[in-house]
């Protein structure tokens, strides 16, 4: 069995941050190590608290977890605060170049909570984003992170092209922040081309953790050897049905159905 990395936050209600990568990867039939960044009390309805973990204490988990494993895939989602961001940079350093990772760069919730501060925002683009496989941006964190002149009016393809400039390998720019005419648009940029998905928005409340869950379904591909290209398409299916058998949890945004149907 191959093991995987989530570098993330803990969501209480179990929809969102390691929680959702940990039911995902099982999903996919991957056993899943989880480092812990921060600790948020939530549920469906927003965040009320958010605490960093120290980065001292995020490092011991990295090196406890890869001095044991074999860790073939990585998925990073948040990450608080700076130091941790520096910590999780010297720790891919470690790893081998062949391992995909696959970085959400969370900068704020849905609700508005701070996922990330300010610094930690330089240093994810200064330290980060030459070391990962993928990054999966939404419209508005894409928009944020290329730069003050950028709007989310700025096209995917060009929102794209100045993150690959900024260093990421691959880049997601996914659209369900900004459906259009009832489809959700995600554009792929790799080092070999540009790719567009399309699928309809789904009116549903069950919409926690969408983020996460669709960076650990592409992580999840990448591991079993899929090209970054059908993990995308793959893990945007797994995510798309997740939403469809949203289980109808919580009086907010509900959580995904992130298991296969064999209990159903
Ligand atoms: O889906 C983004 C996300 C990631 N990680 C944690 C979260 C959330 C959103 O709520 O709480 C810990």
């Amino acid at each position: 069995m191959k093991t995987v990395l989530t570098i993330g936050g803990s969501d209480s209600s179990a929809g969102a941050g390691i929680q959702a990568d940990l039911k995902t990867f099982e999903a996919h039939g991957l056993y899943c190590t989880t480092v812990i960044t921060a600790v948020t009390a939530q549920n469906t309805l927003g965040i009320r608290q958010a605490m960093p973990v120290p980065d001292d204490l995020v490092f011991r988990q990295l090196e406890a977890v890869s001095e044991d494993f074999r860790i073939a895939g990585v998925k990073i989602g948040m990450l608080a605060i700076r130091a941790t961001v520096e910590r999780v940079a010297s720790f891919l350093d470690m790893l081998p170049t062949t391992i995909p990772v696959v970085l959400d760069p969370l900068i704020r919730s849905s609700s508005g909570t701070p996922m990330l501060d300010d610094s930690g925002i330089t240093s994810l683009k200064e330290s980060l984003f030459a070391r990962v496989t993928l990054i999966t941006p939404n419209r508005s964190e894409a928009a944020y992170l290329a730069g003050p002149a950028i709007t989310t009016a700025t096209s995917p393809d060009q929102l794209a092209s100045l993150l690959r400039d900024a260093g990421a390998d691959s880049v997601l720019i996914t659209g369900g922040d900004s459906p259009e005419g009832g489809m959700v648009l995600d554009y792929l940029l790799t080092g070999s081309g540009g790719y567009v998905f399309t699928n309809p928005y789904l009116t549903t409340a069950g919409t926690h953790g969408t983020g996460c869950t669709l960076a650990s379904a592409i992580c999840a591909n990448l591991v079993m050897g899929y090209t970054m290209v059908e993990s995308v398409a793959r893990g945007r299916d797994y995510t798309f049905n997740a939403i469809r058998r949203a289980p109808g949890l919580g009086r907010g945004k509900g959580p995904l159905m992130h298991r296969n149907g064999e209990f159903d």
